[in-house]
């Protein structure tokens, strides 16, 4: 199995009850399920949230050795976190980062991401569907660079 780590930031555990006219009605349990279901045979999915940036950089440093390929949404740490960047720039796989909301319609300090720096893809505005669009996205990646290694 490779394993697809699926990293969430502050306030996501309120998902569902947080604000619902922007980030909707699902919960953190609903983006799980669906990560599972849109993840090809022989992946699994790992789905982790923190409120603490120092928890979200150690689960991008555990990731380096044990994961193939990373879907983040590291929500108001995107605006602000040249540490999560600099976290994710010693990590070689895909990574995509999803956004529930549409921050480009959003406040200006929204419009900016040090995560895109890094990022392979950036998702935003799709709601919750955009983990299951970044989970596929990082499912074919692996896959080509695997089929191009055989
Ligand atoms: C989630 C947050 O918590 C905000 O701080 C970001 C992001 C947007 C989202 O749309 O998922 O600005």
């Amino acid at each position: 199995m490779k394993t697809i780590v699926v990293l969430n930031g502050p306030n996501l555990n309120l998902l569902g009850k947080r604000q619902p006219q922007i980030y909707g009605h699902e919960t953190l349990e609903d983006v799980t399920r669906l990560c599972e279901a849109a993840c090809a045979e022989n992946f699994d999915i790992r789905l982790l949230q923190s409120n603490h940036e120092g928890q979200i950089i150690d689960w991008i440093h555990e990731a380096r050795e044990t994961t193939c390929g990373m879907v983040i949404n590291p929500a108001a740490f995107t605006h602000t976190s040249v540490a999560i960047l600099d976290a994710l720039n010693t990590y070689e796989p895909p990574v995509i980062e999803v956004h529930i909301s549409q921050v480009h319609k959003r406040e200006a300090f929204r419009h900016h991401s040090y995560v895109s720096h890094r990022a392979d893809g950036v998702i935003a505005g799709l709601g919750i569907e955009g983990y299951a669009a970044g989970v596929r996205r990082i499912c074919q990646l692996v896959e080509r660079s695997t089929e191009a290694a055989t």
